[in-house]
């Protein structure tokens, strides 16, 4: 059912997009490997008589797998808003981790992704986080090489819907997914 769910998700990426939407990034999406333009808008899947979000499980504690080509094992999760998440990120690819890590990276609505991310790349010391920009972040996970796990505990206060990238340089195109927050 999670390709199904990502496969819609996609769709509704790639059609949000067309209609004037952000045109300066593309990327493969995670899953489905078929191409979709990024956006950072929250319409993408913001659209509450989807059965794919309607069906999501509400669960507060969250796992997740990353691999070396560059995909996270899920793209879509439901958390209760106001309670604590833990989440668990595995890399379980083999590739070096300066050339293939992987984060988790949890971003304020309406963070501008593109200039968070491409702002990023200049801070490898601080885990590719813009000082400028780190106020947009509620929570991240360090990065992780082959075979490591990273697990971090927060809370999202407020409803609504949150994107999540991965950091590390030029993987946001298609390490990124949906948090909904109820
Ligand atoms: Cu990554």
């Amino acid at each position: 059912m999670k390709y199904l769910f990502t496969i819609i998700i996609g769709g509704l990426l790639f059609s949000a997009c067309d209609n004037g939407g952000d045109k300066n990034t593309r990327g493969s999406t995670a899953d489905t490997g078929r191409l979709a333009k990024a956006t950072d808008k929250p319409t993408a899947i913001a659209t509450h008589n989807n059965p794919a979000i309607e069906s999501e499980p509400v669960n507060n504690r969250i796992v997740l797998t990353a691999n070396d080509r560059m995909q996270y094992s899920d793209t879509l999760f439901k958390v209760k808003a106001g309670e604590k998440i833990s989440l668990k990120l595995t890399n379980i690819g083999k590739m070096p981790k300066n050339s293939m890590g992987h984060n988790f990276t949890l971003l304020k609505t309406g963070t501008d992704i593109t200039k968070f991310a491409s702002d990023g790349m200049r801070f490898r010391d601080r885990g590719y986080i813009p000082p400028a920009m780190k106020d947009s972040v509620i929570a991240h996970t360090p990065l992780v090489g082959p075979g490591e796990s990273a697990q971090i505990t927060f809370v999202i206060k407020n409803k609504g819907y949150y994107d999540f990238i991965c950091l590390f340089p030029n993987h946001y195109g298609s390490m990124r997914g949906k948090i909904i927050a109820e």
